[in-house]
């Protein structure tokens, strides 16, 4: 075998590190904590319900004290004379009480009632659903205005007799509920990119809405063909229709409108026959019982986004369908400039356009100031003024097509408690592919829509876990609790109990606490597989779980190594260090599902590196290099960084939301140092990718203030290297310029190469040495993979070398040290993966052979 001769001057010297740090300054986000409060935190906090839980929280309760009363003998109806036969209708929604001529006495009466609210409530007055209920001695009394108020307050009794308290039945409260809805519409569009739901869970939540009282399920996935292009011309197949069908059948049956939401724009004409097309589409759907539409002209381009062809279609609709029909309702139109990030402002903008022209009973659509976002009066007033009309919120949340390795679980908020239903008609959650999963949030939508004012989200969130999994609610709220946030777009507060610590503040009382939090991690999904009846639901969040269960194992490990490496056995710590790093396959699938990405899973990295950095610092004496991201992207922040910092250009960095003016991302040195080579691979490959600054300029700093360009104003560069008479750095960024481009941005690889580092003569590929230089750069998270003999020569004057290795199950390697006639004049062998040799006299060069993965060869004076 050819002997492969490798040359490292040791100039460690010249990059030797003042002990002295360099000022840390706001913009250091180099020494960034994981602890960094990125998002809003979620306000409200638990509330005690004294055993009475109604969702959504009704808008007057109150206990009379008069005790309680037994209905487990069952109820005895009482019907006011004319309306015998509607308390018949009734008996269906009521199937959870039992009938009996001696029982408890209940009548249910439609009344115009005066709805009693709190003083100062803005919206007293009867609405559609509005119900009283009253519970005493005498009997229960159900009054309500209409239909759905009667459906309504049997639900609050439902709620009332399914309360723990209550013992099957045996002790309701005596009470008096007042209750009406404050927003018209609310509820659900299926309106998401990815598998549409299947029918068994579109079942099963369109019982969930009938059961916390949200009244609208738009029907409108994305990746149906039927209700987007190609076929939203087409009839539906037989089967596909025949599902529909009872899709309308379950709504009615829970007082939900169906509404059917057709998605033609991409590929519609303005002219008579593909009016006639969608024309006939739609009275297909009513001829199968769809008795509400909507027409959505979202993400699209072309002719189909013309505000005035919309106006006429939808007004010629409304005239010709709608009120010809009479039991239609109003039409819903998704616009095409749904948000305020693109949506045109001036008079003669589509909204303004909509204003002027579209029916005024036609509902419109928006999704907030972006696509993702709060629901605020700043952002309706801005719509409203336009549309003029109250518009109806499409909420993108729980929706995760565009971070679809992410399942979320946490609480509900970003939603204005003042708005009334002259700021919007009403709001439907745009929820997961995941159904099921959907519903803890769902359980919160309900509860806000109906009764904004006194929403509280940690509470509703606290009372929609016990809902979900009532047999594993506090495993389930483990899960929960550190499965919130989106890591880009509509971040949401994450793991807000737990404290993590790097490794320099670590104290016991930290460390403790941090432990049994990952052990609970550990082992909430076997407890929640062991009581979770909905299999509906386990079924969608298993993926999570495994994975959930690892990073639990990850996190406890990685605190049992803090307390190795403090222990000073340096051996048994580096052993169990190289064996505690994910593997490229867990990397993988844990990206693939994950849960903790806020702080559990930077912990685990951050203490990773952190270990490695010291036990590198306390062998060499000198500091490390690593690398940190930072930049005016906040995932710079995290550990996501590292994907542009891992020696690997085949895994990258990236902003995850659009670039802009003013924009850049860089890296933070650990101190002040000469700097010679920077090499930087932007955009996702380096051929055709849009993710990239097509217009850049790469500078260098030493305060973080003042920068210096290195390589300015560069046109269309993917790959950019600067050479040169060493600088003395501790920033190094590369900063956008002018550009019309507002792709998101990625890096795949940022490497810095101090001046003195590597002075390098190989004798085989440049490649090569680049990869067995990782074992000298100081930066004890790179390696290369040695698969056969790997030399190098030593200077004179070492004394030791000192090797970090990870080496394969059982195996070993072998150092040889030769003088410089080739003459061999000692030689090891180690099945340890941490060891130190002396070298011998008149050594000039050594040879590692062997398997082994290098992370450092650590020479000593
Ligand atoms: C789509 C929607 C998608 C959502 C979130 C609307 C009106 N349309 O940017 O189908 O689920 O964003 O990715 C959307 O929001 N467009």
């Amino acid at each position: 075998m050819k002997q492969k001769k490798l040359l490292v001057t040791f100039a460690l010297g010249l990059c030797a590190l003042t002990a002295a740090h360099a000022q840390d300054n706001e913009f250091d986000l180099g020494s960034q904590r994981s602890e960094v409060q990125l998002v809003n935190p979620v306000p409200g906090k638990k509330i005690d319900h004294q055993g009475l839980v109604i969702n959504p929280t009704p808008r007057y309760v109150k206990l009379t004290g008069e005790g309680t009363v037994d209905i487990s003998g069952g109820i005895k109806l009482e019907q006011p004379m004319p309306a015998r036969k509607l308390f018949w209708d009734y008996w269906r929604d009521i199937d959870f009480l039992s009938r009996a001529d001696k029982g408890f006495p209940m009548k249910i009466q439609l009344a115009k009632i005066p709805v009693i609210m709190d003083k100062g409530d803005q919206n007293s007055g009867t609405a559609d659903g509005g119900y009283t209920l009253r519970i005493t001695k005498k009997g229960i009394t159900l009054q309500a205005f209409d239909d759905l108020g009667v459906f309504y307050g049997i639900q609050t009794l439902r709620q009332i007799m399914e309360n723990p308290s209550v013992e099957g039945g045996k002790k309701l409260p005596c009470l008096e509920i007042n209750d009406a809805p404050v927003f018209p519409y609310r509820g659900v569009v299926e309106g998401f990119y990815g598998t549409p739901w299947s029918h068994a869970v579109r079942l099963s939540l369109i019982d969930f809405y009938g059961k916390y009282k949200m009244n609208t399920y738009i029907y409108g996935p994305k990746d149906d063909p039927y209700h987007s292009s190609p076929n939203w011309r087409l009839p539906y197949p037989e089967n596909e229709m025949k599902d529909i069908k009872e899709l309308v059948a379950a709504c009615k049956k829970n007082r939900v409108d169906f509404v059917w939401a057709i998605h033609p724009g991409k590929d519609i004409k303005w002219n008579e026959e593909d009016y006639q097309n969608l024309l006939h589409k739609l009275e297909l759907m009513y001829q199968n019982g769809v008795q509400s539409f909507a027409i959505f002209f979202d993400d699209i381009s072309g002719e189909g986004t013309n505000p005035n062809r919309q106006v006429e279609l939808l007004n010629r609709l409304t005239k010709e369908f709608v009120k010809t029909k009479r039991d239609v309702a109003p039409l819903i139109i998704c616009p095409t400039d749904y948000s305020k990030l693109w949506a045109k402002a001036g008079e003669d903008g589509p909204l303004s356009i909509y204003g002027k022209t579209l029916d005024p009973s036609v509902r419109v659509f928006w999704t907030g100031d972006v696509v993702c976002s709060d629901v605020t009066k700043s952002t309706l007033d801005w719509v409203d003024s336009r549309i003029k009309r109250p518009a109806f919120f499409w909420w993108n949340y729980a929706v995760t097509d565009y971070v679809r390795n992410l399942i979320l679980q946490g609480p509900v908020y970003g939603l204005e408690t003042s708005l009334t239903n002259n700021d919007m008609c009403g709001l439907v959650s745009n929820p997961m592919e995941h159904g099921e999963a959907s519903k803890l949030s769902l359980y919160s939508v309900a509860d806000y829509t109906w009764n904004p004012s006194v929403y509280n989200p940690i509470d509703s969130w606290e009372r929609g876990l016990e809902v979900m999994m009532p047999r594993a609610k506090d495993a389930y709220r483990t899960f929960a609790i550190h499965s919130a946030d989106t890591e880009t777009g509509y971040r949401r507060d994450e793991s807000w109990e737990t404290e993590t610590f790097r490794l320099t503040d670590y104290t016991l009382a930290k460390r403790d606490n941090l432990y049994k939090e990952f052990e609970r991690v550990a082992k909430a999904p076997a407890e929640i597989e062991a009581g979770c009846t909905d299999e509906l639901l386990i079924k969608e969040l298993r993926p999570w779980l495994t994975e959930f269960a690892k990073l639990g194992e990850r996190g406890k490990k990685a605190i049992e190594l803090m307390d190795l490496y403090r222990s000073g056995d340096n051996l048994k710590f580096w052993s169990s260090y190289v064996k505690s790093r994910m593997s490229l396959e867990d990397k993988n699938a844990y990206e693939a599902h994950k849960s903790g990405t806020m702080k559990l899973q930077p912990f685990y990295d951050f203490a990773m590196e952190d270990l490695g950095d010291a036990f590198y610092e306390k062998l060499s004496g000198e500091k490390a290099f690593t690398l940190r991201g930072i930049g005016s992207y906040k995932s710079l922040k995290t550990t996501q960084a590292g994907l542009m910092l891992d020696g690997d250009s085949t895994t990258h960095y990236t902003s995850g939301v659009a670039q802009k003016a003013g924009d850049w991302m860089g890296v933070a040195l650990p101190e002040p140092m000469s700097v010679r080579e920077v090499h930087v691979l932007q955009g996702r490959n380096s051929k055709d990718d849009c993710d990239f600054y097509d217009h850049a300029t790469l500078e260098y700093s030493v305060d973080g203030k003042t920068w210096q360009p290195m390589l300015a104003d560069m046109k269309n560069r993917y790959d950019i290297l600067w050479q040169g008479e060493p600088v003395q750095a501790r920033y190094i960024r590369l900063r956008r310029l002018d550009s019309e481009r507002t792709n998101w941005a990625a890096i795949r690889s940022f490497v810095v190469t101090p001046a003195g580092v590597a002075s390098l003569e190989f004798a085989n590929s440049k490649a090569e040495a680049n990869d067995v230089l990782r074992a000298f750069d100081h930066q004890p998270v790179t390696s290369f993979k040695n698969t056969g003999e790997v030399s190098f020569e030593v200077p004179s004057g070492m004394t030791s070398y000192i090797f970090l290795l990870s080496l394969p199950e059982g195996g070993s390697v072998r150092v040889c040290q030769y003088d410089k006639r080739n003459k061999l004049k000692a030689e090891m062998t180690s099945s340890e993966p941490f060891f130190t040799i002396d070298v011998a006299k008149k050594v000039t060069r050594i040879a590692l052979i062997g398997k082994a993965e290098v992370f450092e060869i650590i020479p000593k004076k």
